[in-house]
């Protein structure tokens, strides 16, 4: 019989993006690379640039239509996603990192934590010819409302989120769970995401700020009470819109 638990493969990740070497020191960070270093992910980093045919190596044009800026041509970028994707037969979950893509949220992220092969683009410039989305049919993921210089910065989040969440990577076994926006099961909240409560640590008193006398009481029940009150009580403060119900 087999008594093994969380024997999920390594998540492969590749990453296509005009500037690599932007993801150097996040994918070195503490979290991440200790997921490389115990085999359970892997990250790919490849030069759209790589894939152009001229000897400019140009990946951008003018906008059919006029206007400011440039646009991503499709053709580096489609070769590229050919290219990568035959360097391995498992099929990849293809994402575009874009503004106009799905607002990202947790049960997303669960999601794309139990794939086994992620494939994340990058774009650049004023935007990514249309053509080339419609052909390679990515996930559009949006990080937020806001408008960046790329796709690199998302690419990033994403990986971090979906990376702490892989099984094995986190040491504590039940720190990812507990998080915010996981405590789905208080009576009355049931299946919903609700923010964390405050926390603190020594001193007892800073800067005449006393620490929260339950949080020093023992009483664990009391603290987990009181901690859910906290949770409840932000939420409804900060974050109304996730207690609303979703799809009626
Ligand atoms: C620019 C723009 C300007 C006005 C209205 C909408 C707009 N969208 C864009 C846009 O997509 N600009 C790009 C820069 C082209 C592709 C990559 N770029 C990007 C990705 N900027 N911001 C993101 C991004 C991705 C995921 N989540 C948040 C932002």
């Amino acid at each position: 019989m087999d008594v093994t638990h969380d024997m999920a493969g390594s998540l492969r990740i590749d990453i296509l993006t005009l500037f690599p070497e932007m993801f150097a020191g996040v994918l070195q960070s503490s979290i991440l690379d200790r997921a490389v270093q115990s085999d359970l992910a892997e990250y790919h980093l490849h030069n759209i640039r790589d894939w152009s045919t001229d000897k400019h190596r140009t990946v951008d044009d003018r906008p059919f239509g006029g206007g400011p800026g440039m646009v991503m041509m499709c053709q580096p970028l489609f070769d590229c996603v050919q290219a990568v994707e035959r360097q391995d037969e498992r099929p990849a979950r293809r994402i575009l990192l874009t503004p106009q893509g799905k607002p990202l949220d947790q049960s997303q992220v669960e999601t794309l934590a139990q794939d086994d092969r992620l494939l994340l683009i990058a774009g650049r410039y004023e935007g990514v010819d249309e053509r080339v989305i419609e052909t390679l049919a990515p996930l559009e993921i949006s990080l937020g409302d806001f408008v960046l210089s790329g796709g690199e910065l998302p690419a990033m989040m994403l990986i971090d989120a979906v990376i702490r969440l892989r099984p094995g990577v986190l040491g504590h076994a039940d720190s990812a769970d507990e998080d915010s926006f996981s405590q789905r099961d208080f009576p009355g909240y049931e299946g919903k995401r609700l923010l964390d409560c405050p926390h603190y640590t020594r001193p007892r008193i800073w800067k005449d700020q006393a620490v929260p006398e339950v949080l020093l009481s023992g009483d664990h029940e009391a603290v987990a009470q009181w901690r859910m009150n906290k949770m409840i009580e932000r939420t409804k403060q900060r974050r109304p819109d996730l207690l609303k119900d979703r799809d009626p």
